[in-house]
């Protein structure tokens, strides 16, 4: 499967969001599963969070534990490769057209038997943009069942209004979830076997529980966006901080095809700046908790 068919395209433009199975060849997936793997193994030599992990509760050098590998196309080439061959690109272009570029990605290695949720949210409210056409392909490296905390989304919320993610007026990188606008109880899980992938719209909400199941949950994060999006300066993302000639190395090193535009496309996009930021914004794990992001998995399990 190197093509998405007009009806995923189309469905991608009704609901936000598309499950692609199959979409990874096989030996690639191999690579990236064996790569991981020992990441994942390497952990165990690691305390606090630093450059490459976000811990999760309980970490060991017995018992590895992860939240997240940050930016793992910073760490082995496998990643970016993957992220630029034509499985994976020919897929992409007709979301986002010739010219595209990878803001970030990560990995979310949600641990076995409680590993972390992810709060509901919309990721373009940690970084608008000068249009919308941005995306986010999650690579599933181990097969993701219900248990195992998959991405949950709500269909066709990526054109609704954009929801508040702030908690007593801080940025907190999720929204409430008494908010019926979130529309929370439409919430459908995506969920397959390894070296599928989901793709979802940068302001279509959604969220993960933890994961119940025995083994880690292990999705790969590329967020993407069409070259002539520009982030708009303040945003809480990957770019803050840096110096002009640091951004366009940055921009120029994660193309992923086409060419870098210089002339921003503006369009009519609802933004909010995530402004004043939590206390921690180095992943969304640290945002929603120093932020005081209220639960809806918490909730839920008590329930
Ligand atoms: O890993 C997940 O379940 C969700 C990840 C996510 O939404 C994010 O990192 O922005």
């Amino acid at each position: 499967m190197t093509t998405l068919s007009t009806q995923q395209i189309n469905n991608y433009h009704r609901d936000g969001f598309i499950l692609v199975e199959n979409a990874v060849p096989p030996d690639v997936l191999a690579q990236l599963q064996s790569v991981t793997n020992d990441l994942i193994d390497k952990s165990r030599n690691v305390s606090t969070n630093n450059d490459v992990y976000d811990l999760d509760k309980g970490h060991s050098s017995t018992h590895p534990r992860l939240n997240r590998i940050k930016t793992p196309h910073d760490v082995h080439p496998i990643y970016k490769d993957y992220l630029r061959s034509d499985a994976l690109v020919d897929l992409i272009k007709p979301l986002l057209g010739e010219n595209i570029r990878m803001n970030n990605s990560k990995l979310n290695a949600k641990a076995a038997q409680g590993g972390a949720p992810v709060e509901w949210h919309q990721d373009w409210s940690f970084y608008p943009h000068t249009n919308d056409d941005l995306l986010a392909i999650g690579v599933m490296l181990s097969d993701i069942g219900e248990e195992d905390g998959p991405l949950q989304m709500i269909p066709g919320s990526h054109k609704e209004p954009v929801l508040s993610h702030f908690n007593n007026g801080v940025y907190c990188g999720a929204i409430n979830p008494e908010d019926k606008a979130a529309r929370l109880e439409d919430a459908v899980s995506v969920t397959g076997k390894a070296g599928s992938l989901s793709i979802h719209h940068v302001r279509t909400t959604h969220g993960s529980a933890p994961n119940m199941g025995e083994n880690p949950r292990l999705l790969l994060l590329y967020e993407l966006s069409a070259a002539d999006a520009w982030p708009i300066s303040g945003a809480l993302s990957v770019f803050t901080g840096m110096n002009q000639q640091e951004l366009w190395d940055y921009f120029q090193n994660n193309m992923v095809c086409g060419e870098q535009s210089l002339v921003p496309r503006l369009t009519d996009v609802p933004v909010v700046m995530p402004l004043p930021p939590p206390g921690d914004a180095s992943s969304i794990f640290q945002t929603q908790s120093s932020g005081g992001a209220k639960s809806a998995f918490a909730v839920k399990n008590a329930s």
